[in-house]
Order: C-alpha cells, then sequence, then structure tokens
C-alpha cells in the first residue's frame, strides 16, 4: 500500500506584507530564510522519501494574512516548524493560535534565535508542542 508522504511546513514569519506598492530600498527584512534552508536540507538528506518540505517566507511569499491563510487551508501541514525572531513574538503567537484552531492535530514546534536566547518566554503559548534549542 502506498503512503502519503509527511507533510512538513517550515515558515519564516515576519509581520509585514511586501506588496507592489513596497518600496523594497525600505524594507530590510526581505532575506533568504537560511537557517529553516539548513533544516530542510537535512529533512530532504535523511527522510526524502517519507517527509516532503516546503519553507514559505510570509513576507515575501504571500500579500496578504487572507492570502497566506487559503495557502494554510489548501496545504493542510502535518508538522509545522516556525523560526523566532523576538520583533516577530506577536506575529509568531497569532500564527500558531490560527494553526492550532484550525488544524488540531498539527504538531507545532519552534526554534530558531529566540528560542535559544529566551526558551522560558516563548513557552508561554501552550499551543506549541516542542521546543528546539540548538
Ligand atoms: C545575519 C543576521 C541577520 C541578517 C539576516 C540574514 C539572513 N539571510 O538570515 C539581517 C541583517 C537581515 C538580520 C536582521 C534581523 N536580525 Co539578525 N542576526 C543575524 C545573525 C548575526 C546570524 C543569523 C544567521 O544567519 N544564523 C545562521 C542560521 C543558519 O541560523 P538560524 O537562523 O538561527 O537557524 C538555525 C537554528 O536557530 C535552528 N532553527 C531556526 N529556526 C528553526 C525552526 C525550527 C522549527 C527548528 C527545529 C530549528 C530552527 O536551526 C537552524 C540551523 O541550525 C544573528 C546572530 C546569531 N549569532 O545568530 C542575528 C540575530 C538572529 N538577529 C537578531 C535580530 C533582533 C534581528 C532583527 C529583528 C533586527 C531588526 N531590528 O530588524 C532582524 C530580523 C530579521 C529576521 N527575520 O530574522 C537577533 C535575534 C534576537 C532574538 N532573541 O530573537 C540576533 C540573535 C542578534 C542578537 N544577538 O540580538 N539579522
Amino acid at each position: 500500500m502506498k503512503h502519503s508522504k509527511l507533510k512538513v511546513l517550515l515558515i519564516e514569519p515576519s509581520g509585514q506584507w511586501v506588496t507592489n506598492n513596497t518600496n523594497l530600498n525600505d524594507y530590510e527584512q526581505v532575506m533568504y530564510p537560511i537557517g529553516l534552508m539548513y533544516l530542510s536540507s537535512f529533512i530532504k538528506r535523511d527522510f526524502d522519501e517519507r517527509i516532503e518540505v516546503k519553507i514559505i517566507s510570509t513576507a515575501v511569499d504571500f500579500k496578504s494574512q487572507q492570502e497566506m491563510d487559503a495557502f494554510l487551508l489548501d496545504y493542510k501541514p502535518d508538522i509545522v516548524g516556525i523560526r523566532s525572531v523576538i520583533f516577530y513574538e506577536e506575529y509568531l503567537d497569532n500564527l500558531v493560535n490560527t494553526i492550532h484552531e484550525t488544524f488540531p492535530n498539527t504538531i507545532i514546534t519552534v526554534g530558531g534565535p529566540n528560542v535559544n536566547t529566551d526558551v522560558v518566554n516563548e513557552q508561554r503559548n501552550k499551543n506549541i508542542s516542542i521546543f528546539v534549542l540548538v
């Protein structure tokens, strides 16, 4: 019997949306999600047959929260991994809560700079299942 792959969605969050009106010269946060690209490479190398991995960078891949929500509803991730940076704490919380409400069985993991520096504060959100310190 053929099993479908486990879907892992890695998210680089940010509070702003890059639209056609955004002046990219003023926008310092557009960057390659290097940390998540490392994780994705390891998953692809070791679990390619069993796991499908996708990276999204909220600010650049979508033009609005509605557009991103539509993507999430369609993609239906089994595991979500979010990179945390202190500036986007509030956005991260909203994202985690929305994903948990929409997909209660999806495992939500958070790692990255803000977990590495302040894991106790990050643990305030009970909808996050796993914290990863590196
Ligand atoms: C280079 C850098 C930048 C570059 C980014 C370039 C890029 N392409 O990524 C620029 C100049 C754009 C930048 C901007 C900012 N930065 Co900066 N930056 C750094 C720096 C020096 C290195 C980051 C890096 O590339 N690390 C290498 C990658 C591979 O590591 P990583 O992203 O942490 O990911 C690894 C792990 O954390 C983990 N991981 C990451 N996410 C996840 C998710 C899951 C689920 C799991 C399991 C694991 C995991 O796995 C990855 C592989 O090991 C760090 C300092 C540092 N020593 O980390 C500060 C640092 C991350 N930045 C910081 C800050 C505050 C910012 C800004 C908010 C600044 C601002 N005022 O705008 C923005 C935020 C941008 C953003 N979205 O991250 C802080 C974060 C503090 C915190 N507690 O959150 C740091 C720690 C500096 C500091 N000591 O204050 N930054």
